[in-house]
């Protein structure tokens, strides 16, 4: 052990996690793919963020595409893709006189190709906007662009040459990485054409955030949070199968607790595993699910018990959050996620997520033949019986939740995933939600995820594809080819952060309709 101080928090380094973890990083798979086509950008009120593609001509002309001072090309590569983007330039007309100073703009979307940059004035730094500058002393030059960017559309404009000479284009092409390996590929199971489309977004989604770790999103934040692995871990297993990156992420977070043994919402993985100073009891809470699931896919015994007082821990954390009365307390910080929603009030969907959990911990007790099972049980009911006396608000019929007794989607949702009510009562709760339709709802894929998760619960696996396709679906429609970080169908343009040229439109947490067609034959 190890203890380093952050300014706010002391990390405990577990160095044999650490190192466990070291062991199970594996080197990442490259492909590499050739730009495939010239485009523009042009306006369309129907198009999402008003943008829409056109082709212009086949790549094979770009060499005949002379660019001097003030022009620029679009290229698209046909799909998103994430690496290391390399190009010929070759200068056409006089010796070249001046430095060729150039500009590269990467979009996930259209609008990013399409509107400057500078129009961006959101509360996420800029920096994660995705372009660069290079002077180019000596031409002709192969140049390989250092930075990992994640895109479909390159656009190059030429700053400046000189008026004695202009460049052409050769040879854009990137080098992906990712450590999906296409070859372990599981089968997708038979079904409608429109559920495959799903199946192949979703799985490109993620083999595109499996890096080095399971990445949230290569544009941003290109860092491993616990929520999102939650859910890419469920989808890896029904796709990619690859059991090393969960296990290596899961010691990651092990590895790097605070003094109270809480696991960090994200880990920063260069240059060198750091825990951020973010704890969210949510997210540490899927440490213990994402733990429990890992070993439902593996039985791999030896990790479970190494990590099972890291994810006892977690529960330990969320107790702390508990009044007298059992009840998750709101707090005046960011303490839970749930969803990007300002308005929603976490405590009922903590309360659920913590009953969840308790479930899954107990059912590893007993593998366990732990002797913390009859803590858990004992706290198992006294956070149910709280749920039930003070969240359930019988005259409406619905869960409430925090001082203002709000009514959230995301507080009904929980409950069932929590199991407080039998099956029926819990289909009749969801259907009466539907039909109230909360003002406090959904805004993320993340969110999303858990209703679909719910209508499986109760068994209807209608409504559960109607979410897929209503929603999941939308994004297809609207020209997805990997899924979105956020999407309310309401409002194209929603950003948490300010603007929504700054959202990832890779997402992980958006992957997993691939989990929910496969493992229940949808
Ligand atoms: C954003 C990202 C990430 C998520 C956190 C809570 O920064 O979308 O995926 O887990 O929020």
């Amino acid at each position: 052990m190890n203890m380093q101080v952050n300014e706010n928090v002391v990390i405990v380094k577990n160095k044999a996690f650490l190192a466990k973890a070291e062991a199970f990083r594996k080197p990442l798979l490259h492909r590499d793919i050739a730009a495939k086509s010239i485009v523009e950008v042009v306006a369309d009120e129907q198009a999402i963020h008003g943008w829409k593609v056109r082709d212009v001509a086949p790549i094979s002309e770009l060499g005949r595409v002379l660019l001097g001072q003030g022009d620029s090309v679009i290229l698209d590569f046909g799909e998103h893709v994430v690496g290391f983007p390399s190009l010929a330039l070759v200068p056409v007309g006089s010796p070249p006189d001046a430095p060729l100073y150039l500009k590269f703009t990467f979009g996930e979307m259209p609008v990013e190709v399409a509107e400057p940059f500078t129009n961006y004035d959101g509360w996420l730094s800029k920096s994660w906007l995705q372009e660069e500058y290079y002077h180019i002393d000596i031409l002709p030059r192969d140049l390989t662009l250092t930075r990992r960017y994640s895109f479909r559309y390159l656009k190059i404009d030429v700053i400046d040459s000189s008026p004695k000479y202009k460049v052409a284009l050769q040879h854009v092409k990137i080098k992906t990485v990712s450590s999906a390996d296409r070859a372990m590929l599981k089968v997708a199971p038979d079904t409608s054409d429109f559920f495959q489309a799903l199946d192949r977004v979703s799985v490109k989604t993620l083999a595109d955030c499996m890096q080095d770790v399971f990445e949230d999103g290569p544009k941003r934040d290109r860092r491993l949070w616990l929520g999102d692995l939650y859910l890419q871990a469920q989808t890896n297993y029904e796709t990619f199968d690859n059991r090393d990156l969960v296990k290596r992420c899961l010691y990651l977070f092990a590895g790097l607790t605070d003094a109270d043994g809480r696991v960090a919402a994200n880990l920063f993985i260069e240059p060198e595993p750091i825990p951020d100073d973010t704890y969210l009891v949510d997210y540490a809470l899927y440490f213990a699910t994402t733990l429990h699931d890992y070993y439902e896919a593996t039985r791999d015994l030896e990790t479970l018990t190494e990590l099972w007082p890291v994810a006892l821990n977690q529960i330990r954390f969320a107790q702390q959050l508990l009044d007298a009365n059992y009840l998750a307390v709101e707090q005046p910080y960011w303490w839970a996620f749930v969803d990007w929603n300002e308005a929603l009030t976490k405590q009922a969907s903590v309360q659920g997520l913590l009953i969840f959990t308790l479930k899954q911990a107990i059912s590893l007790a007993e593998i366990l033949d732990s002797d913390e099972k009859s803590w858990l049980s004992d706290l198992l009911e006294k956070v149910t019986f709280a749920a039930k006396k003070y969240l359930w608000d019988p005259s409406q019929k619905l869960f409430v939740s925090g001082p203002e007794k709000q009514i959230a989607w995301h507080s009904q949702i929980w409950m069932v995933m929590a199991g407080v009510l039998p099956d029926e009562e819990a289909r009749d709760l969801l259907r009466r939600t539907a039909e109230y339709s909360p003002e406090i709802g959904l805004t993320t894929p993340f969110a999303y995820h858990f209703l679909v998760a719910a209508w499986l619960k109760v068994g209807d696996k209608e409504a559960a594809k109607q979410v897929l396709v209503g929603y999941w679906g939308d994004m297809l429609h609207q020209g997805a080819d990997t899924f979105w970080e956020l999407f309310k169908p309401d409002d194209l343009s929603f950003s948490p952060y300010g603007s929504h040229l700054i959202n990832s439109y890779c997402h992980a947490w958006s992957c997993t309709p691939a989990y929910f067609i496969r493992k229940y034959h949808l």
